[in-house]
């Protein structure tokens, strides 16, 4: 099955565009899980036990796991397989946003795939597409690369003309039409910035977007719907990861926004 195949069937089961991020920062983890021998790990499984029958994928930052070293990427495996053996239906993206030489990419590769066998992973563009190879060929994965990130310097070098275009338009368009052979590309775009989320769907069909931003980074949801759906009103993985794991109900804050997301499907 394919990471699509999967993502696709976890929409349909959980009628959800929302994706859940695990950005499990052991400093803000409640008090009461703090003295766990797992922090991190015990944190995730309530908030995934919670949340499962709302999303239609999970997304662990690797950054919050490294920080901690060996004892953080211990909990991130424990939280990867505790997710692919109790709700297999739902999809793991490792957002890793890793990219180097095509020699080292294996050794990514193989950590996120041999080691966290995770389901797609995120990875960032510059080095070119005969780098990012390793990935590439994973056919049945998810390789979901940065195009627009969300962030606020994002055009500093996103928008830098390359001809008339701007570079992230350029980008789009080489992996849309040049990097996609195996049809495992997908794209992130930041929900904060709604117009070149629209330009992006004009000429991407119904290629799948990863959408961060909305919850702690101020996007906004309605513009983000009118401009990144696809021809199936579907087409997007919407994350949140603060907004829903430190809200002080979880499940309610999940449920609200797979809701607020249905809503504006229509
Ligand atoms: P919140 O702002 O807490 O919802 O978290 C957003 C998550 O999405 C973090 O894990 C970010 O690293 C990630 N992210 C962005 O915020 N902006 C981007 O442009 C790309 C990503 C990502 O690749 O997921």
């Amino acid at each position: 099955m394919t990471f699509q195949q999967k993502l696709d069937a976890a929409i349909e089961k959980n009628n959800s565009l929302l994706c859940v991020g695990l950005d499990s920062d052991i400093e803000k983890l409640p008090e009461k899980f703090k003295s766990e021998k797992y922090p991190q790990f015990t944190f995730n499984k309530w908030i995934v036990d919670q949340t499962a029958d709302l999303v239609c994928a999970f997304k662990p930052n690797t950054a919050f796991y490294e920080a901690r070293g060996i004892r953080g990427v211990e909990e991130l495996k424990l939280t990867c397989d505790y997710i692919r053996t109790t709700y297999p239906n739902i999809p793991i993206i490792l957002d890793a946003k890793r990219g180097d030489i095509g020699n080292t990419n294996r050794g990514y590769v193989k950590f996120a795939f041999e080691y966290l066998q995770v389901d797609a992973i995120t990875i960032q563009p510059y080095l070119g597409r005969e780098a990012i190879e390793p990935f590439l060929e994973q056919k049945n994965k998810g390789i979901i690369i940065l195009c627009r990130t969300s962030n606020p310097g994002a055009g500093e070098l996103q928008d830098l003309k390359v001809g008339n275009e701007p570079f992230y338009i350029v980008l789009a368009k080489k992996i849309i039409n040049d990097w996609n052979k195996n049809g495992n590309c997908m794209l992130v775009i930041g929900a904060t910035y709604p117009e070149e989320l629209a330009e992006i769907r004009k000429i991407a069909g119904d290629m799948i977007f990863l959408v961060p931003g909305i919850g702690a980074q101020g996007g906004d949801l309605e513009s983000t719907m009118k401009f990144g759906l696809n021809s199936q009103k579907k087409g997007m993985i919407i994350n949140s990861s603060r907004g829903i794991i430190f809200a002080e109900n979880p499940k309610e804050e999940a449920r609200k926004l797979r809701d607020e997301i249905n809503k504006y499907e229509q």
